[in-house]
């Protein structure tokens, strides 16, 4: 059967819904991707008209969202609805906001898709309900019927190598056209994942609830072997010419054991031999793996720090890890030649108090340079347990509060977010202190600044007058365009960042 999946992130890995049409694949069906862009690219000018052609010959269209690029994909459901093929919903924002998409498609899947897809094909190709399906949910004369979930694949080695099938995948471009995607070939910058979940319930994250409603346990952190790793990044390199270097998407890379480690920094540099990056939490730094790790090849670590105020970590974002912990991991990684740290920190939290913010910095300027440091909008996933605390607390209404479609890369936005201007002076400081850090400076401000500029006389200014936050705001948005432009043009004369993925320095 023909089956045409259908992407709303305005990145093209997807390596959830590649995963998919491997495996559809993989059973002898046929799939087309198209992937239509989150919100940039407008679906005028054709854009559904071309989708509708390709899916023609197709009995299932499956749309894929989280839930930024989740109005698109109701957009798309809807005019896609009169060609009457069965149109399911999957991805992240079904599966934990399933009362939002369950009245725009026939069914949505929740959870991970790949068994479910064949059995819906298969049900579809027979001839028989799929109403009884694991993971299916539903409107039935207007309520949701949510069928139970099937267990998770318990090894990852059974999962097909992600589809990267560049004859059959389309990309929506400005205009309304929809091109082969081709260009994916020449991605130097490689995104994998060997691994699936995450031991830790962070407030904010889907995990925690995913974990819940798989009711997991253990069982729902699941790794690839070493080998079977190996074994795909190998297809990786055959696939991708101009492959650089990789960024291994697992949530936690360091969370395997110092035995894994040790393979994967045995095999690694012979067998495949390219620079990478990796996520990894505080708690897993140790010196140990640090060290397993660069010896294979990492040369950049994303580490989320979050806030460095311990009652933010502890009471709103159920992270319970030390300051002395995470200076601790800070000072293993400076202590690797030639390793780049990215520090994440979340802002925009109206949870925090000015003193969180005050904590937030001081720890910052605790933290060794070299170091990168990203400074993210908090953004109420749906379905998290931080969106339904800011529910209750009628912090937010719900959905359409709670910034979902916000894009991680646009930098502090409080616009439009009532919830977000409480500390508007020391998120703006802490914006302008994102970026390159090095001894003398943290991004756009002089280390020696700094001091005065959190001075308990002028955060008192910056809490009475909102325009000083403004103005410091329009300082950080300012320094992060001209050095995005300093970047882009070093990445052009370099050939760097070609392909697909924020790189760390667009992530400012
Ligand atoms: C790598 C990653 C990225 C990468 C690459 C993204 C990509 N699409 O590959 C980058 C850095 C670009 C990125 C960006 C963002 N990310 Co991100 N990212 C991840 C991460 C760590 C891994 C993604 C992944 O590969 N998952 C593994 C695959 C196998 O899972 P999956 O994609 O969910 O797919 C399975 C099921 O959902 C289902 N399924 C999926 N599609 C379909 C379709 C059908 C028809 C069916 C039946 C089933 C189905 O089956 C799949 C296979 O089992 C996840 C964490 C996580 N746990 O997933 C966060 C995560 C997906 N990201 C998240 C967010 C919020 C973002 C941003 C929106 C941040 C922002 N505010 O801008 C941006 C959006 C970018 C965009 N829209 O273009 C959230 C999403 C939460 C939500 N409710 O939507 C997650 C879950 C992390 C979190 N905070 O909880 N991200
Ligand atoms: S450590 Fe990261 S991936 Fe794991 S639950 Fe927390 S935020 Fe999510």
């Amino acid at each position: 059967m023909h089956v045409t999946l259908i992407s709303t992130d305005d990145e093209v890995w997807a390596s959830g819904m590649r995963s998919i049409s491997a495996a559809l694949k993989g059973a002898g069906h046929r799939s087309t991707m198209v992937f239509a862009g989150t919100a940039g690219v407008a679906l005028t000018g054709g854009g559904i008209e071309q989708i509708a052609a390709l899916a023609a010959s197709s009995r299932v269209i499956g749309v894929s969202s989280m839930s930024r690029g989740s109005a698109r994909a109701k957009e798309l459901l809807a005019a896609l609805r009169p060609l009457g093929k069965l149109l399911v919903w999957g991805g992240m924002h079904p599966t934990l906001h399933p009362q939002d998409c369950a009245g725009h498609a026939d069914l949505i899947c929740r959870g991970e898709g790949e068994g479910f897809m064949l059995e819906l094909v298969e049900a579809v190709e027979r001839g028989r309900s799929w109403r009884e399906l694991g993971n299916a949910g539903y409107l039935a004369e207007g309520d949701l019927v949510l069928n139970g979930l099937a267990p998770l694949p318990e090894n990852l080695d059974h999962l097909s190598f992600p589809d990267y099938g560049f004859a059959a995948e389309w990309r929506l471009e400005q205009g309304g056209r929809l091109r082969p995607h081709a260009a994916m070939l020449e991605a130097d910058r490689i995104l994998y994942s060997g691994s699936r979940g995450c031991v830790n319930e962070c407030t904010y994250c889907s995990n925690s609830q995913l974990k819940a409603i798989y009711r997991a346990g253990r069982r729902y952190v699941r790794r690839k072997s070493v080998g079977r790793v190996i074994a795909d990044l190998k297809r990786c390199r055959e696939l991708f010419p101009g492959l650089r270097r990789f960024y291994f998407t697992d949530e936690d890379f360091l969370a395997r054991s110092p035995e894994e480690l040790e393979e994967f920094a045995r095999r690694y540099p012979v067998e495949i031999g390219r620079p990478f990056e990796v996520m990894a939490a505080p708690r897993s730094i140790t010196k140990e793996k640090v060290a397993l790790a660069v010896r294979a090849g990492m040369d950049e670590i994303d580490v989320g720090l979050e806030s460095g105020s311990e009652r933010t970590r502890r009471e709103v974002f159920g992270r319970f890890v030390s300051d002395e912990l995470q200076l601790q991991a800070a000072s293993v990684l400076n202590g690797e030649r030639g390793l780049r740290p990215t520090y994440f920190l979340i802002i925009g939290n109206p949870y925090e108090r000015r003193q969180d913010l005050l904590d937030s910095i001081r720890l910052l300027r605790q933290v060794p340079p070299p170091f990168t440091l990203r400074a993210y909008n908090l953004v109420f996933l749906p379905g998290t347990k931080l969106f339904h605390r800011a529910c209750a607390d009628g912090i937010i209404s719900g959905l359409a509060e709670c910034g979902h479609e916000a894009n991680f890369l646009a930098g502090f936005d409080h616009m439009g977010y009532p919830w977000k201007q409480k500390n508007l002076y020391l998120d703006s400081l802490t914006s302008l202190m994102a970026g390159s850090s090095t001894s003398l400076r943290m991004g756009a401000l002089p280390r020696a600044l700094i001091p005065a500029l959190t001075s308990a006389w002028l955060v008192e200014q910056g809490y009475r007058w909102p325009g000083v936050g403004e103005a410091a705001l329009l300082l950080a948005r300012t320094w992060v365009r001209v050095h995005r432009a300093a970047v882009s043009l070093r990445n052009k004369t370099m050939r760097l960042g070609a392909l697909p993925g924020p790189t760390v320095e667009e992530g400012l």
